[in-house]
């Protein structure tokens, strides 16, 4: 049975029972029984194992994965070199506590990370488990290096559900409701949105920029903000891409104010955007970035990155944790950034990525509650109106979701309105796959009264 299991999965989808099928059913039963019922499940079946960007279920259905884990299996389920890697590392050891004893691993993270994000400066890193700690990390770090307390974020933010974390973050329902007090010093700003303001992307950019450098002088005083922290594409907040000018706009502020500039490219991270980081679209150098999700192809691990005199000026076991920077997690990293040079998955991300936004603005122009594609790379989107308005449509992003998941096809929501469905594939997805995922995601919207 396991070794039959191990061939390469068909990259096809094959819908064989309805979803839920009565062994996904019988799991979801006994998940209701031994699971808190505070966690959210997006598609309904249990998984067997998964391939490439295929997901296989319990009862042998092949769904199509257009979310990869909310932009971490990048490199495609089921990868060689993560899978070899992992494997090599366990057999040698699985835990020592890099601030224990160190490995080779961790330091050859954090030297590709030095290397590949942006900014042609000397830079250092530190690893983490999760997207919300190398958050909280960035900002004890940032908080330590200018010794001020202010820290400045947008609204449509996510950045994790830590105390800290959602304070950072902008939506109430479902991540913060009732979960207060909040920790102090967080100033949220208007954010460069151009779909909900009013005037082109110029005028956003300008509006935006002159209201957040205003409100930071009068409210807090530009003096006393230790770091700005920014999606440069907001993930959960509805794949918000801020229009040209406002991210170096920020960044200037920034560096004038001895503020500290953290791009917080956890979900844009890793060739998603068709660049290996979203921040290089503008040729913006934040001063820190925060990595997770795509590193490591599902293993938890996070970075911190950032300019080697900020990273150097924190006092001597300032900053640690049992785990982070595991060395199987590394391995599976060393792997997964492996594969995005050496497949060039950063050109490939461009490639799938004009297929989507083709084959959305295709569906834009016949569907009227389609009333924005938008995004960069394989990170894009629509945000669902109501016909002859720009009033969010919750309902049809529901429905719409419903109806994929029914087909086999796993699209995710997005959006502090509920009203946006993000594509997320794997960046290696075959393209007569992912074709045939647009296709049913069409069929979909135009099952939409
Ligand atoms: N920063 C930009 O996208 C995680 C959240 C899923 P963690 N986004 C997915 C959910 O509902 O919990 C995210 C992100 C950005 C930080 C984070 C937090 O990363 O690894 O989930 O802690």
């Amino acid at each position: 049975m396991y070794s039959e299991a191990k061939s390469p999965l068909a990259q096809k989808r094959n819908i064989v029972t309805a979803i839920p099928g009565p062994k996904s059913q019988a799991l979801i039963e006994r998940r209701k029984d031994a699971v808190s019922a505070s966690l959210g499940m997006a598609l309904p079946v249990f998984i067997e194992r998964a391939d490439g960007a295929i997901i296989l279920d319990v009862d042998g259905n092949s769904i199509i994965d257009l979310a990869a884990g909310i932009a971490v299996v990048n490199v495609g389920h089921g990868n060689t070199k993560v899978i070899e890697n992992v494997k090599r590392q366990i057999d040698a050891f699985t835990h020592t506590c890099f601030m224990i004893v160190p490995y080779l691993g961790y330091v050859e993270v954090c030297e590709a990370l030095n290397r590949l994000t942006p900014g042609k400066f000397k830079k250092k890193s530190v690893l983490m488990n999760s997207g919300a700690e190398a958050l909280e990390n960035a900002v004890k770090i940032a908080r330590s290096y200018t010794k001020r307390q202010a820290v400045v974020v947008f609204e449509h933010g996510y950045h994790g559900r830590t105390n800290l974390t959602m304070a950072m973050t902008a939506k109430n329902m479902p991540y913060k409701d009732s979960f207060g007090p909040f920790a102090p010093e967080i100033y949220r700003m208007p954010m460069a949105y151009p779909f909900r303001w009013n005037g082109d992307q110029a005028k956003c950019a300008q509006e935006a920029l002159e209201m957040i450098t205003h409100k930071i002088e009068k409210e807090i005083g530009g003096k006393n903000v230790a770091a700005i922290v920014i999606e440069p594409i907001q993930g959960e907040g509805g794949f918000i891409v801020p229009p040209k000018g406002f991210l170096p706009g920020l960044a200037n502020y920034a560096k004038e104010n001895g503020i500290v500039f953290i791009a917080d490219e956890v979900q844009t991270g890793f060739g998603r955007t068709g660049q290996m980081f979203a921040s290089e679209d503008e040729n913006v150098e934040p001063d820190i970035i925060t990595t997770a999700k795509g590193i490591a192809a599902g293993l938890p691990l996070s970075g911190v990155t950032g300019r080697a005199e900020i990273m150097d000026s924190i006092h001597l076991s300032g900053l640690g944790g049992t785990y982070g920077g595991n060395p199987i997690a590394c391995a599976a990293a060393l792997g997964a950034i492996e594969t995005i040079e050496s497949e060039n998955l950063v050109e490939r991300a461009n490639k799938i990525g004009k297929i989507m936004s083709d084959a959305l603005n295709a569906m834009m122009k016949k569907y009227p509650i389609i009333g924005e594609v938008r995004g960069r790379g394989a990170m894009q989107a629509i945000e669902l109106i109501k016909p002859g308005s720009n009033e969010p449509n919750s309902e049809a992003q529901l429905a719409i979701i419903k109806f994929c998941i029914n087909q086999g096809v796993l699209i995710i929501s997005a959006g502090t309105y509920a009203n946006v469905i993000r594509l997320l594939p794997p960046l290696t997805i075959n393209e007569d796959l992912l074709r045939e995922g647009l296709s049913v995601l069409e069929a979909a919207i135009a099952s939409i009264k």
